[in-house]
């Protein structure tokens, strides 16, 4: 039995206002200034990248792929893109995912040959009608798109590489020259939200492992009533608690972004005693914002950073932590 055309017509016209709210039309909100935080050190040089899309009053979307992308670009940032230190096979695989303020979704994952995976999950988010694209399947959507199939591994990750093959003993390395993954959040002049994540990954990692930053609610979260948080560190732990996600419920539930970002720190944490399991070599750590403009970081170990920009701060600060 269907509804009457005027109950339909009051869901449409409901549903219409819903997405003109989100969409910045009619009831366009403006909150918080513009704003990006980023993870780690690096961070500084992908928001100045970011910034004048978002000081032009261009979307948060845009200027998170601008951001992730010169990091990406760089192949002395070893720990995202081209230059990414490889597998433990010598593989080069490439995680990324972004999410806008819509609830609009794209993800690769273990992608080779490909240096912008953030460009490549948008276009899985944009051009497709799914979410995520794994492997040679992502390689050969993004070669459809257009992008360049290039070599990813560049002499020093390489020589890195066999020098660990002698050993092949794996032990992940707690924030990596101060950087690691890059994971961007940024609120537009419409008080728009959205953020990427990129990396390729724990180096020497099993070929075919995946972390937290390709998947949505792990390694990003974005609800634009509520937040913005993103992930980096030894993303099984992130996996594990469902990282991103669960510190936009926090804040969903009243948390500030600060105390979001601690809560989820401690239960990683509580999860490690659980289980009865070492947590002496892993670092994570969460930034967070939300519609306000109110900033939360938070890691599980001393040393990890994050950069912020807006209309007048430009700078790296330091997170608090749960454990020395
Ligand atoms: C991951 N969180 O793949 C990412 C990046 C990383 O140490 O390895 N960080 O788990």
């Amino acid at each position: 039995m269907g509804l009457p055309a005027a109950g339909i017509a009051a869901i449409n016209n409901l549903n219409q206002s819903e997405k003109d709210k989100k969409k910045g039309g009619k009831g366009k909100r403006k909150l918080g200034a513009p704003m990006i935080v980023t993870t780690w050190d690096f961070g500084l040089q992908a928001n100045e990248a970011a910034w004048p899309t978002l000081s032009g009053g261009g979307r948060a979307l845009d200027a998170i792929e601008q951001g992730i992308r010169l990091c990406e670009n760089d192949p002395n940032e070893r720990s995202v893109g081209y230059g990414g230190r490889p597998d433990r096979d010598g593989h080069v695989t490439l995680d990324a995912c972004i999410m806008d303020e819509l609830g609009n979704i794209g993800s690769v994952v273990c992608m080779e040959h490909i240096a912008n995976p953030i460009s490549v999950a948008r276009a899985v988010m944009e051009k497709t009608p799914h979410v995520m694209l794994a492997g040679e399947g992502a390689t050969q959507f993004a070669v459809e798109q257009g992008f360049e199939k290039v070599n990813l591994l560049v002499p020093d990750s390489e020589r890195e590489w066999k020098e660990w093959l002698k050993k092949a003993e794996y032990t992940p390395v707690i924030n990596i020259e101060n950087h690691d993954t890059i994971g961007m959040i940024a609120m537009d002049g419409s008080g728009n939200l959205s953020g990427g994540c990129s990396t390729s990954g724990m180096a020497f990692k099993m070929h075919g492992r995946i972390g937290d930053s390709p998947i949505i609610g792990a390694g990003l979260y974005v609800d634009n009533e509520v937040g913005a948080v993103t992930a980096t560190g030894q993303g099984e732990e992130v996996i594990r608690v469902v990282g991103s996600f669960r510190v936009v419920e926090e804040m969903r539930h009243g948390a500030s972004p600060q105390l979001a970002c601690e809560r989820a720190v401690q239960a990683i944490r509580d999860k490690f005693v659980l289980r009865g399991k070492d947590w002496s070599n892993t670092q994570i750590g969460f930034i967070a914002i939300n519609p306000q403009g109110k900033i939360g970081a938070y890691s599980l170990r001393p040393g990890f950073t994050y950069s912020v920009k807006t209309g007048d701060i430009a700078e790296v600060r330091k997170a608090d932590y749960l454990l020395d």
